[in-house]
This record gives C-alpha cells, sequence and structure tokens, in this order.
C-alpha cells in the first residue's frame, strides 16, 4: 500500500508537469515575432510548412514580368532582367526546371532585385489595401559576409531581427544552393521587411506575404510524450475512481 501511494504521488508529480506545459503552449498563442528560415528555397514548394493560413501566400512576386506588384513599395535596389547580364541571380525555378541556376542562360526569364549596397539594405513595405499581411517573405539570393533580415509592425516598431553568416557561397554566377528564405510571421500585422548584407550587393527574389498559418509553435516531440501521459493519467484516474 505505501508503495502504491509513493507511485501516485510520482504520477501526480508528472501529471503536474505536464499540465504545466499545456498551460505555457496555451500563453504562446499572444502576439509575438516568429521568424522563419534562414532554409533553402529553390522554388515556391519551398516555403516552409505552416507558413500561409492554407499553405499558399496572398501574393508570391517572382519579379518575371520586370516589375514589383502595386501592393508593394520597395527601397534600395530595384528588378533586374535580361539587360542586365550575367551577374543576376533568381530563384532557380522560374526558368522553368530546377538545374542549380537562373541566369543569363534563359534569355527573357530569370529577373531578381539587386541592390549594388547591400550594406545599406533593401525594404519592401506593404502598400496595398486591406489588412496588413500576417506573414511575410522573401528569397536572398545573392550577396557576400552575414545577412540581417528585419521587420517592423503596423506602428512602425521593430518587430526584431536574425542575423546569419556561412550562407554566401562567394559566387556571383547565378548559383542557386544557397539561396534561402527569410521570413517573419506576426499576428497584429506586418509593416515592412528588410534584408542586408555585410559587404558586395546584395540579391532576392519572390518577396511574399499573405495570412499567417500555424499560430503556436508545435511542441517537442518529448513535450507530447509527456502531456500524452498526463492525458492518459487523468483518464486512468476518472476510471479508477469510486463512484
Ligand atoms: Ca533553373
Ligand atoms: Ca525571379
Ligand atoms: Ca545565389
Amino acid at each position: 500500500m505505501k508503495i502504491k501511494q509513493k507511485t501516485h504521488a510520482r504520477e501526480a508529480i508528472r501529471l503536474g508537469a505536464a499540465l504545466a506545459l499545456a498551460g505555457a503552449a496555451g500563453t504562446s498563442l499572444a502576439a509575438e515575432p516568429v521568424f522563419f528560415g534562414p532554409t533553402a528555397y529553390l522554388s515556391a514548394a519551398d516555403i516552409p510548412t505552416g507558413f500561409y493560413l492554407g499553405g499558399s501566400p496572398q501574393l508570391l512576386d517572382t519579379l518575371e514580368d520586370g516589375s514589383l506588384d502595386a501592393s508593394l513599395l520597395g527601397s534600395g535596389g530595384s528588378v533586374i532582367s535580361a539587360s542586365f547580364g550575367g551577374i543576376r541571380d533568381s530563384v532557380d525555378g522560374d526558368d522553368g526546371v530546377i538545374d542549380g541556376t537562373c541566369g543569363p542562360q534563359t534569355a527573357g526569364r530569370c529577373a531578381s532585385w539587386f541592390n549594388g549596397a547591400g550594406s545599406s539594405g533593401t525594404t519592401f513595405t506593404f502598400a496595398g489595401s486591406g489588412a496588413l499581411p500576417t506573414a511575410f517573405g522573401l528569397v536572398w539570393t545573392d550577396g557576400f559576409g552575414s545577412i540581417t533580415f528585419s521587420a517592423t509592425g503596423a506602428g512602425g516598431q521593430s518587430l526584431g531581427s536574425i542575423t546569419v553568416s556561412g550562407i554566401a557561397d562567394g559566387s556571383a554566377n547565378a548559383t542557386t544552393a544557397e539561396d534561402r528564405f527569410f521570413g517573419l510571421q506576426f499576428a497584429d500585422g506586418i509593416h515592412s521587411i528588410s534584408i542586408s548584407n555585410s559587404s558586395g550587393g546584395i540579391e532576392v527574389d519572390h518577396i511574399q506575404y499573405g495570412q499567417m498559418g500555424q499560430t503556436a509553435p508545435v511542441p517537442e516531440p518529448e513535450s507530447w510524450a509527456l502531456m500524452a501521459a498526463g492525458l492518459g493519467l487523468l483518464a486512468w484516474r476518472r476510471r479508477a475512481k469510486p463512484h
């Protein structure tokens, strides 16, 4: 009997921990910026799972029509296409084939956005009608050094930034294995996103926005196991309770 009581006490502690975890998951529903990336991106199929509600953006601007969509205001650079020659670097799939490049070999295709001064950065601001996007991202396709991605909210407030290094391959010849998606979800609305790199020019593509998908971080597998154990114990206790 004594041993059994001890076991119950231990299980009660486990149950308490599981419920505390569940509570913590609940509080994460409050609006906080969630950064996505950098993740490899060769076509729109590489948009991270859960980034958009329903899986698709409201706008995905490949820039292949030679201009930035009217719902976006771009500063720091401009759209470049065939006339720019061999150093333009578009998302790989924009020429219809994932083959490690999207550049000068494909006439009339493979447009991107280029800013010769990467350290001064490039900003895309939502200028459309209607509600601000709650998921906003782009694909960095070329540059040197470290990369910084940041965003602002509805009131112009900073939503934070991430800086990463070790991604740039040092080639300016439209190679795509280095290309990375950067994005941000923020339930209260995102006004603009900015990206810069520490030296040389910067090139981006697939500027995109929509409404955010997944609204809370997915618990780690151990947390799921613990919660399942807690719920299982609850069920057992209900069954075991004398009537
Ligand atoms: Ca290609
Ligand atoms: Ca493109
Ligand atoms: Ca590249």
